[in-house]
């Protein structure tokens, strides 16, 4: 049994904020990039929690992230407003855009949010998690690196694009999914490989292509999209709407220009926001109560909801702590003193 260390949410938070100020990054971006980091961990997201330190602080070494890059809002007034994150990470360039993607999604019922140039290290929920709060329905989808091959192929060309969508619920958690379009994220592959233990059958492919449990394997081979020809399909379309269609990166071009991928993904973002209310105006329904008529239907034949163990490991979090093995708390005083 390894021995634990219980830290608040507060007390985490403070220590990964501290890493990244003490490794350069301005206040506010140290700030946005620890609640990310902190909320993953929060709500035992391991492969986005934590973990993902190591990660940024190899990029802002390696001087593939702007520590100082300050998002700049381009509003025009018109449905689609842009961050440029100028070369900074992904969640300032957000939490710079959300305001004006939600007023505009009031308005006009529809809005877009176009996330230029930045560095993705984080899982989606945060962001439709977010909107959701605001009352918004949201879709939000970035490619990643090459690391998965398409259905029937066997070579790494579509990322790991994840997709999220965020749904509202009167006096409660949103509905929330996110997953990565590829079986597993990477990061759980490289859990694996960490504990030395096998990844399970039909994640991912050895370099010739033959079917592989060794982690290592895979991650020189291929991941594989989940739900053959349709993760793929979705995948694809990741690719077009938030790499090609916005003029950023798709994942092939962010593992060239990032010279492979010991290095996190720099490339583009988009979020759609939608105004429920404004749909079904004319309809005369709450789409609200209409959507809990579908969604409080589960637990009823005993089917969970995503986002449910999240949810219920926020709480556990927020009431208990956040537990630590002995190797992640030696591995944050590490980060401290660097
Ligand atoms: P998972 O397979 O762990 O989970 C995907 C979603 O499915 C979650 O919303 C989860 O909810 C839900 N879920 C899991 N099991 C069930 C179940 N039995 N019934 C109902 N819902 C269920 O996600 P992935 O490994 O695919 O992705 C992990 C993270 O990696 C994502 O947050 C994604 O954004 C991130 N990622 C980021 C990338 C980037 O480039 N930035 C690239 C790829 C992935 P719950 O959490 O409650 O279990
Ligand atoms: O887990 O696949 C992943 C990932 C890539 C970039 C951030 N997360």
């Amino acid at each position: 049994m390894t021995e634990e260390t219980t830290l608040s949410v507060e007390a985490l938070f403070e220590r990964v904020r501290n890493i990244f100020e003490k490794a350069g990054v301005r206040l506010q971006s140290a700030e946005a990039v620890a609640r990310t980091i902190v909320a993953g961990e929060r709500d035992h997201c391991k492969s986005h929690g934590i973990y993902r330190i190591e990660g940024c602080l190899r990029v802002l070494a390696a001087g593939k992230v702007s520590p100082d890059a300050v998002p700049q809002l381009h509003d025009s007034g018109k449905a689609v407003i842009e961050v440029d994150a100028g070369s900074g990470f992904s969640n300032p360039a957000f939490e710079a855009g959300k305001a004006a993607l939600a007023e505009r999604a009031r308005q006009s019922g529809l809005a877009a949010l176009v996330i230029r140039d930045c560095l993705h290290f984080s899982a989606l929920w945060h962001d439709v998690e977010a909107l959701a709060e605001m009352g918004l329905a949201s879709l939000s989808l970035c490619p990643s690196y090459a690391f998965v091959a398409p259905a029937g192929g066997k070579e790494p060309l579509l990322g790991t694009n994840p997709l999220a969508f965020g749904w509202p619920r009167p006096g409660q958690n949103p509905y929330v999914f996110d997953f990565a379009t590829s079986v597993a994220a990477r990061g759980e592959i490289e859990l694996h490989r960490r504990a030395g233990t096998p990844i399970p059958e039909g994640w991912a492919v050895d370099k010739d292509g033959a079917p592989t449990t060794d982690p290592d394997a895979a991650l020189t081979g291929a991941m594989l999209p989940f739900g053959a020809h349709k993760g793929s399909a979705i995948s694809t379309m990741i690719e077009l709407l938030a790499g090609a269609m916005l003029g950023e990166f798709m994942s092939r071009e962010a593992l060239d220009f990032m010279g492979g991928g010991a290095l996190l993904p720099r490339h583009g973002a988009l979020i759609v926001a939608f105004d429920p209310a404004t749909f079904a105006a004319r309809s005369g329904r709450d789409p609200l109560a209409e959507g809990e008529k579908l969604l409080t239907a589960f637990g009823a034949q005993g089917a969970r909801l995503p986002s449910q163990r999240r949810f219920a490991a926020r709480a556990k979090s927020l009431a208990e702590g956040i537990a630590l093995t002995e190797a992640e708390m030696d591995q944050l005083d590490r980060f401290e003193q660097h």
